[in-house]
């Protein structure tokens, strides 16, 4: 698994460059095609995708790639060891006002099943590594294999991850969503979300609209991120394979948890999903954050 690793820590620092260059090199923008999700593509996620598969397909280590940028499952040698789900660029809307994004990813043995469902589909618990790059002020790296979430950051003069520590999820008190979306939040998060605002407990709110972004956050600092499900949209915004899993795999690594809401505290980790692109709706950060949440 160290070449799937090395080539992921290898294509970020080419997305960062890219990014840091996107400006001069007139890559912000729109291209006039949509993802599987329906998503209009920004021309650096395509950029950033075809690295990932071509960076991931040249370890000889990937048997299937599973991306947010493509329908299907890309095959890449049926007899290899890995499984590598990823989001090459999340939080893209934010490329063009130089915000953060980032890249996600996480890692499953290939249990070579005979059904391709029972082999790509599978549950959260059972990632053997998860992590993700933020292109901010500082590209960091932050990954998981086995215990622990690892914290690395980028040394660009040398091109090169430098070791800073290992992350325990913080005690500050944030909470993190998308507020403009209460009106159509069911009850059970209408509660969960009051509790930050009670008078002399209150809590600071602080959301990027990017999730690598409020998730390294979270991590750092502590707090709560939340993206619920609501009326609207039934199972919340984002993916499980390679947005929900990855982070609360680290989360819970770090000392966190991370749960589904919507009127049931179970893992997130437990989920299996259906589709390559199904969605969930996710709470996670520190435990006693996630224990204010009731589903009643
Ligand atoms: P984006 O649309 O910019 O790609 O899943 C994608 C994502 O960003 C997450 O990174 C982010 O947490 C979320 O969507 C933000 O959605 P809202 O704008 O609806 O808050």
């Amino acid at each position: 698994m160290d070449k799937i690793i090395e080539a992921i820590k290898a294509c970020s620092i080419i997305i960062q460059n890219s990014l840091s260059h996107s400006g001069i090199n007139n890559l912000h923008g729109e291209r006039e095609t949509s993802n599987s999700s329906g998503d209009v593509q920004k021309k650096l996620d395509v950029i950033s995708n075809d690295l990932m598969i071509d960076y991931l397909s040249k370890t000889e280590e990937c048997s299937i790639l599973l991306s947010e940028e493509n329908d299907d499952l890309i095959l890449v040698d049926d007899s290899k060891k890995y499984i590598v789900a990823f989001d090459p660029l999340d939080g893209s809307s934010n490329i063009d006002c130089n915000c953060c994004v980032g890249t996600i990813f996480c890692v499953f043995e290939d249990n070579h099943s005979p059904n391709m469902s029972e082999r790509i589909l599978r549950k959260g618990d059972e990632i053997i590594c998860a992590g993700y790059v933020l292109y901010g002020p500082a590209t960091d790296f932050v990954i998981t294999v086995g215990n622990g979430a690892e914290h690395f950051v980028l040394d660009r003069t040398q091109s090169k991850y430098i070791y800073l520590g290992d992350i325990h999820i913080g005690t500050k008190k944030i909470y993190s969503i998308n507020e403009s979306n209460c009106e159509n939040w069911y009850p059970d998060m209408k509660k969960y979300v009051a509790q930050y605002k009670v008078k002399d407990t209150k809590y600071t709110h602080r959301y990027i609209g990017s999730m690598v972004a409020d998730v390294h956050r979270t991590l750092l600092y502590g707090g709560m991120f939340s993206y619920p499900a609501d009326i609207k949209n039934t199972d919340g915004k984002l993916r499980i394979l390679y947005e929900c899993f990855p982070m609360a795999k680290i989360v819970e690594n770090a000392g966190g948890k991370a749960i589904i809401g919507k009127q049931s505290s179970k893992r997130i980790l437990e989920i299996t999903p259906k589709n390559i692109h199904d969605r969930t709706p996710i709470i996670l950060g520190g435990a006693i954050e996630i224990d204010k949440y009731s589903s009643e």
